[in-house]
């Protein structure tokens, strides 16, 4: 977040009164959560499932979409463990929709569990072809075909058995249709093959014979067997890691890899595959001209590049999109990398894997995304791999219904290894019967998700509504969803009471009134959980919205409107930055000087188990809110660190087991810098 847009807020709030109508009527009080305040990363995109093997498409329907594959939590043999395809969506870059397990391997019932490996969807006269490596029943791998009227599915195998091989190594396939309506479908490790689709995308011509297809397959064979000079190469050949063995390669060899046009590896560890090329190719057409994006170079692997004038090749090899290493100089986590490119409002993105998301590694992958540059010639400039993700290219509109799963990052992010599986941080499941209709649920007191960049638009927003249910009980407080800008430290423009309906399945309408003064210009909108710290699920949260204020009609004296209306999305303008709101100047708060000195606060008690101390103690005269302060140092110099919260308990959490902490708690008045007199300070030991 900028300078500009904080201090716009913060001027908001000096200036106006935050009148939130909603019946507790919510103080503009801020407050920590556990880990918020450590630098936001929004790579890896996806923080509450292992997300791997990215595949975008740009969709008719304008947005974006992208497939990945899905590490499960449990890695079963120290190996890949896969058994579905997942689905997110954005119109913005920074905000994505999950739509849930769109694809398992269940569809397919030639095939085997846990082999469901990286797939790409793409689009065709209104259908949706998703294409997926996966095993058959003989333990082979395999390209299927599964078939959808919708980008989310449902998909289903129209065919019944596989639409390439069996055979080994056939995995990763990418599909790109030409200009002229011929769909090419390349696919392999470390062999690359292709087929030419016929139109239905789901079947291919088996009786072509070019010169260089065999049974409509054509094969790079470059594996050992091929070449004797490669064969008798031993691990500890010095021969071959220095270098040398590229010059003295024999002119066969060098055929077959200028062939392809993947560069020749001088490493003796990568030696039985003599090229560049590893796996993952993403083949497309841009300008004129045609580009095969792979994984490359052994492992770990890096993203490398060759381009061609034609979509069949021969290939020229231009060099490294992605590196090994990331922009902080550590690796990735995972020793696969894995690419998608692809075009969206005016910018050039390149899609990724890391082990950077918590207890992340080779077989706990996260998709990450970074911008590219094509160069005038149509090569590609080397970008470097970043936790910080990429822009925004256009703004969130809250005006229409929000999925509560559209999220930019949420304190999944930052659980700790244990508590990430499930324990910690918001999950989703579907709503009902629907697998791509998700709503967030596992949500626990003080969980948050933040959206970005949403447009509250110069007239602001005057109430906010989200659907949610609970079985707390029909017509009891399941909790709150408290509104934060900009940060989770920000201010507070609303606190919205979750009554539950029936059962947790019934969803029910929330709403509050909102002051359109405060509440408008571009932020980003923390949306923070609270409620019954000992519940598993507070309540499960499908969606939100917030409801704009009247635009004024032009009158003789006022200045010219602008020509936005409520109903208008944001316009779809990729390349321009949200227009600064003027602040509306309302009442000024700081005229309001009668303050009253909160008393001190008593009866402090604070208890401890599984790694969280609960401080409680008793309500205080003139309170507006309370902070507790807590450290290991009994003299309360060192390592202080304080939670301000307007009830009268607090959880400390993430503590050391073992250690021994020091805890005071003072008030203070609606001020919010007039402190009371301290508590005793009590004592407690981390259980
Ligand atoms: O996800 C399993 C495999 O790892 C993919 O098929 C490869 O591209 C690599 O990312």
């Amino acid at each position: 977040m900028n300078e500009r847009k904080k201090n716009m807020t913060k001027n908001i709030f000096k200036k106006c009164i935050c009148f939130v109508l909603c019946g507790t009527m919510a103080s503009a009080l801020a407050f920590t959560t556990g880990g918020v305040k450590e630098a936001k990363a929004v790579n890896p995109i996806v923080q509450d499932v292992y997300t791997a093997d990215p595949a975008p498409m740009t969709c008719s329907d304008g947005r974006l979409y992208v497939y990945t594959s899905h590490d499960e939590d449990e890695t079963l043999n120290g190996f890949f463990t896969m058994n579905d395809w997942k689905c997110y969506s954005t119109t913005d870059m920074v905000n994505w929709t999950d739509h849930g397990t769109v694809l398992s391997y269940h569809e397919f019932e030639w095939a085997k569990e846990n082999s469901s490996w990286a797939c790409q969807c793409i689009e065709r006269n209104g259908k949706f072809y998703m294409n997926v490596p996966i095993n058959a029943k003989n333990g082979q791998t395999a390209i299927g075909v599964a078939v959808a009227d919708s980008p989310t599915g449902p998909f289903v195998d129209p065919i019944g058995e596989p639409l390439i091989g069996p055979a080994p190594n056939y995995i990763d396939p990418t599909v790109w249709i030409d200009s002229d309506g011929q769909a090419y479908l390349y696919w392999g490790n470390p062999d690359l093959f292709c087929v030419k689709l016929n139109e239905d995308m789901i079947s291919y011509d088996k009786d072509l014979n070019e010169d260089g297809f065999v049974n409509g397959i054509k094969t790079w064979n470059l594996e050992t067997r091929d070449f004797p000079e490669l064969s008798s190469v031993t691990d500890d050949n010095k021969y071959i890691s220095s270098g040398e063995y590229a010059n003295d390669a024999s002119d066969e060899l060098k055929d077959a890899q200028s062939q392809f046009g993947v560069g020749i590896r001088v490493d003796n560890k990568k030696v039985r595959r003599p090229t560049l090329y590893e796996e993952r190719p993403w083949f497309y057409g841009r300008n004129g001209h045609y580009y095969m994006v792979y994984a490359a170079n052994g492992i770990p692997e890096r993203i490398d590049y060759s381009m061609s004038d034609s979509p069949l090749g021969p290939w020229e090899y231009k060099g490294v999109i992605l590196d090994e290493k990331m922009e902080d100089n550590d690796g990735t986590g995972s020793f696969t990398n894995h690419s998608g490119v692809v075009d969206y409002k005016g910018h050039s993105y390149i899609f990724y894997h890391t082990g950077r998301l918590n207890d992340g590694h080779g077989y706990h992958r996260s998709v990450a995304i970074e911008e590219i540059t094509y160069n005038d010639d149509g090569t590609i400039e080397t970008a470097p791999m970043t936790n910080n993700g990429v822009d925004a290219v256009d703004t969130l509109n809250p005006f229409e219904r929000v999925e509560a799963e559209t999220i930019e990052y949420s304190n999944s992010l930052k659980a700790s290894d244990k508590d990430r599986l499930g324990k910690y941080g918001v999950e989703k499941e579907p709503v009902a019967d629907t697998p791509s209709d998700v709503c967030l649920t596992d949500i626990q007191n003080e969980d948050y998700v933040c959206v970005r960049n949403v447009d509250f638009t110069q007239w602001g927003a005057v109430s906010f509504t989200a659907s949610c249910a609970s079985d707390a009980g029909n017509g009891k407080s399941a909790g709150k969803i408290e509104l934060y800008l900009d940060s989770t430290d920000g201010d507070c423009i609303g606190e919205c009471d979750v009554v539950a309906g029936a059962d947790d399945k019934t969803f029910v309408e929330n709403k509050i009134e909102l002051d359109k003064n405060v509440v408008k210009g571009t932020h980003d909108l923390y949306l923070v959980f609270t409620g019954d710290d000992s519940k598993d699920n507070l309540f499960r949260f499908d969606y939100w919205k917030f409801t704009q204020g009247p635009v004024p009609t032009a009158t003789p004296t006022q200045g010219p409107v602008p020509t936005a209306t409520p109903t208008q999305a944001p316009a779809a303008n990729p390349t321009q930055a949200p227009a600064a709101q003027a602040p509306v100047q309302t009442k000024d708060k700081a005229a309001d000087t009668s303050v009253s000195v909160p008393g001190k606060v008593k009866s402090i008690k604070a208890v401890s188990k599984k790694k969280k101390i609960t401080v409680k103690w008793k309500k205080t005269k003139n309170a507006k809110g309370y902070r507790v302060r807590y450290t290991l140092d009994k003299k309360f110099k060192k390592g202080v660190k304080s939670i301000k919260t307007r009830k009268t308990r607090a959880v400390i959490k993430k503590l050391k087991k073992g250690k021994t902490y020091f805890i005071k708690v003072d008030a203070f008045a609606a001020d919010k810098k007039t402190y009371g007199k301290v508590s005793s300070v009590v004592k407690v030991k981390v259980k």
